[in-house]
């Protein structure tokens, strides 16, 4: 009998995002678990022990912790399966590395600056973030993917923040499609997948979310 495997996870989570879209990519049955991160659950503990955050893959006994090396993980347990999201030659493999490590230092951090900020604070974040996202765009460039021909890792990495997307504009007045067309575009084509469509959640949910956020930060 296969192993079995459980995602820890929290809904409105980018990163738990990543681990589902992969597994859904390569067709992965799996039992999701929602936490609650006011009070973790004594699994979530035991097989997170250093950060205590979600998400974690449970592969039978196994445990993998951090959504980038959790979405690798998946990628090389299940080899086997198509798609293949890593890119098969070095270098690309290493440049693929290089923007999930930029998305993952710079989009999530930034972005939240937009909603927790107001006035200046709340102006240079946004300026940040569209820099962030033109670089990104440049990266993808003419491709119909970040993989290329083929959805692939940096897809998988950074395409759950298209449902923040709308909460980074409401808060910052700003319109992300007028700043970078090209990848909106690309969002609307990762959209048109399953693995995607299906499990991103709603913008105005995530919205909701961020709005208990704020008053759970004393944000007004
Ligand atoms: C980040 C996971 C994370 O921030 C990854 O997996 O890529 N670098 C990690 N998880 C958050 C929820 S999403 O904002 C989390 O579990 N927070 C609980 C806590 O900090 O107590």
């Amino acid at each position: 009998m296969a192993d079995e495997v459980i995602l820890l996870d929290f809904w409105p989570s980018p990163f738990g995002l990543r681990a589902r879209i992969a597994l859904a990519e390569k067709g992965i049955e799996y039992e999701y678990k929602e936490e609650n991160l006011a009070e973790k659950s004594a699994l979530l503990l035991k097989s997170n022990p250093v950060h205590k955050k979600i998400p974690v893959l449970i592969h039978g006994e196994k445990s993998i912790c951090e959504s980038l090396i959790i979405v690798q993980y998946i990628d090389e347990a299940w080899k086997g399966k198509s798609p293949v999201l890593m890119p098969a030659e070095p270098y690309e493999r290493a440049n693929a590395r290089f923007w999930a490590d930029f998305v993952d230092k710079k989009i999530y951090e930034c972005g939240s600056r937009i909603w927790k900020n107001k006035g200046e604070a709340q102006e240079a974040a946004k300026k940040e973030f569209i820099e962030y996202l033109k670089l990104l765009e440049g990266e993808l460039g003419e491709k119909l993917y970040f993989g290329g021909e083929r959805f692939g890792y940096v897809d998988v990495v950074f395409v759950p923040f298209a449902c923040w997307f709308h909460t980074y504009e409401v808060h910052g007045n700003f319109s992300i499609e007028e700043e970078c067309p090209k990848l909106i575009a690309w969002v609307k084509r990762c959209m048109e997948k399953e693995s995607v469509s299906k499990t991103l959640p709603d913008p105005v949910k995530v919205h909701g979310f961020v709005g208990i956020l704020k008053k759970k930060y004393g944000v007004e």
